[in-house]
């Protein structure tokens, strides 16, 4: 890097290479920095110290959530259970229900469990972890909480152990597998919100075809993923080689693995007495110490590093936004009042031609937001249309196979309530990708249209009073709106059980099956109808509630650029009365504050701009 010498601004209070500025303590130490300076700025800079303060939380409350995923019984409970130190999850030999469990970071030992329709979530706290496990356990297994007949939709588990405070949220998932097939495309709707995942599988059985399967689903949405071979306490050392040579081959050969997706042989239960007795050399041996390095060192300090970089460049925009508006005083201090008065009426004049352009992109906004949802529709026209192909084959496959009436009505019910639930899972993971991709197409340019509309009140204000002007570079952004976050649906399977007419029983058998057919397909349009506006509904708000928000944002940070352009002025021209004495330390102080903020931003920015700087 060869500058002239000026042009190299030494950070002189803050110090230090911008290279370590993914740091995250080094990061907290320049916010607070410009926290302190805008604190004695005055209350028109409040706007910019909320957003540094809000920054500095996102920084310490951003959480890395990480699925742990597999089939039943291959030790996902047990796992959590080793890497928490306590046995705080139920671990079973029986199924449990379908019910994800969050296990956060707290103070104190406590589990919430969420319901639907509406019922307030419940309290537990308890000072032992068993007696959690149990509170859980009513909630959690089918013995305690049949068919999850109480509706529940999430548990979250608080516990201080140490993994947790690194920033980690656990999730216990519903197994995969045949017995509750429509878990495994919850889950699958669930990944594009987790950061990594975690499968576990067993050594004995080997991998199944339906976990290659399964593997394979998740590896599309998932990239941070890693694999977890347990139960490594049944085997000889030989045994367990052999068996993680043949993992890792299996997913190398089918599925492409790579050293970026390593394998780690471990034996849960192992783990867990190991923390339990805190034998530290039993925990080496259980392999568990290997997933724990893993998660901590890989895992937290990626998310980390790229949680850091997007924070320090939302920071740099607002310091950037924060020195314009010094810039604007000084240079409204030193213009004749006269001069100072016709430009503010000019800008005055400028905001009005701005907020009709606001107008104009909010109009555009709100005839895009009505097509979205008619988009929607049309999509939702053809899964009901889907649906209702679909289940008229099962029930027509169910009279084919089976000559006797009522069995073959039986048949039928059993492989509906089956098919169903499966469906609409799929179609709850389809119709969001589809939604994703249609509002982030209509979005994108609206998106560039609000950045303009914001940078306009900027960049009139410093042509206007000849300041320099340097783009806040503080994106608007648009978030999908997806909630609730995860939610065990409940879907209706049941056909309503129509008995047969009496006389019915004594028509030809050729009547009475075509009399079946009219009774379940009058039925399953219930069904079609009723999971579809599920369906339909859920994506509906999502769409509302995304272009609200968008709205919102673009609304707040006008009023905010607006607000703070002419707080800048205002403090100007209500100093015009000054002597002039202390015009000129006022104009000192203020270049001062432009100097040590100009520092900070300097260490901001990241290090491959610094040499066009
Ligand atoms: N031998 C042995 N059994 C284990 C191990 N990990 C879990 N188990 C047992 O496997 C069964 C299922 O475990 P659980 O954690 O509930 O599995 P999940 O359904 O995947 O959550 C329980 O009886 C556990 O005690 C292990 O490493 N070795
Ligand atoms: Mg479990």
């Amino acid at each position: 890097m060869c500058l002239p010498e000026s042009d190299v601004r030494a950070p002189q209070t803050t110090g230090g290479k911008n290279g370590d500025i993914t740091n995250a303590n080094r990061l907290g130490e320049l916010f607070d920095e410009a926290l302190s300076i805008l604190g004695t700025a005055g209350p028109e800079f409040k706007l910019c110290s909320d957003a540094i303060t809000e920054l500095k939380t996102r920084l310490t409350e951003e959480r890395f959530h990480l699925a742990v995923l597999g089939q039943f019984k291959r030790g996902k409970s047990t796992l959590l259970n080793a890497l928490l130190g306590e046995a705080i999850l139920p671990s079973s030999v029986v199924p449990l229900t379908a019910i994800p469990t969050f296990i956060r970071a707290g103070e104190t030992r406590r589990a919430l469990v969420y319901f639907d329709n509406g019922v307030p979530p419940r309290a537990f706290e308890a000072e032992d972890a068993a007696a959690i496990r149990e509170f859980i356990a009513q909630f959690v297994t089918e013995s305690g909480n049949p068919k999850n007949a109480r509706g529940v939709t999430q548990v979250d588990v608080f516990s201080s152990a140490p993994i947790l405070r690194q920033g980690v949220v656990l999730i216990d998932t519903p197994g995969i597998g045949s017995t509750h097939r429509h878990n495994t495309e919850a889950t699958l709707n669930f990944l594009p919100q987790c950061d990594a995942a975690m499968i576990v599988v067993s050594a004995d059985p080997p991998i199944t075809e339906v976990e290659v399967e399964f593997v394979r689903q998740v590896k599309r949405r998932i990239n941070r993923l890693f694999v977890v071979l347990n139960k490594i306490d049944y085997h000889t050392e030989a045994d367990v080689r052999e068996a993680t040579g043949f993992l890792k081959s299996v997913l190398a050969d089918k599925l492409g693995f790579s050293d970026a997706h390593p394998v780690f042989p471990v034996s849960a239960q192992m783990g867990l007495n190991a923390r339990q007795n805190a034998d530290a050399d039993l925990w080496e041996r259980s392999g568990m110490h290997r997933v724990e390095r893993h998660l901590s060192r890989f895992l937290a300090s990626e998310k980390k590093a790229a949680l850091s970089e997007a924070v320090r460049h939302k920071a740099a925009g607002v310091v950037e936004e924060a020195l314009a508006q010094f810039r604007l005083m000084l240079r409204s201090l030193q213009l004749p009042a006269e001069e100072l008065d016709r430009k503010r009426a000019f800008f005055r004049q400028k905001l009005t031609e701005i907020e009709r352009n606001r107008l104009v992109a909010d109009d555009l906004l709100k005839g895009d937001h009505r097509r979205t949802r008619a988009r929607l529709e049309e999509y939702i026209d053809t899964v009901r249309a889907h649906a209702r192909t679909g289940f008229r084959g099962i029930v027509a496959g169910a009279l084919a196979r089976n000559a006797d009436t009522q069995q073959a009505e039986n048949d039928a019910r059993d492989a509906l309530a089956e098919a169903i639930p499966v469906f609409f899972e799929q179609k709850v993971g389809q119709t969001s990708a589809f939604l994703r991709e249609e509002i982030e197409a209509v979005l994108t340019p609206h998106q560039s249209r609000a950045e303009d509309l914001v940078e306009s009140v900027r960049k009139a204000a410093a042509s206007i009073f000849e300041v320099p002007y340097q783009p806040a570079g503080k994106a608007i952004t648009f978030d999908i709106v997806q909630k609730p976050y995860w939610i065990a649906r409940t879907w209706s399977t049941s056909l309503s059980p129509i008995p047969e007419g009496f006389w019915d029983r004594f028509l030809p058998e050729g009547v009475r099956r075509r009399r079946l057919q009219t009774r379940l397909d009058n039925q399953l349009e219930d069904l079609v109808i009723s999971n579809a506006e599920n369906l339909r509904w859920a994506m509906l708000r999502t769409v509302d509630e995304t272009f609200r928000h968008f709205r919102s944002t673009l609304v707040t940070r006008l009023g905010e650029t607006i607000a703070a352009t002419n707080g800048a002025l205002d403090s100007a021209t209500e100093k015009r009365g000054l002597q002039e004495e202390q015009t000129a330390s006022l104009i000192h102080e203020i270049r001062e504050t432009i100097r040590q903020l100009e520092n900070v931003g300097h260490s901001l920015r990241p290090p491959s701009t610094e040499a066009t700087r």
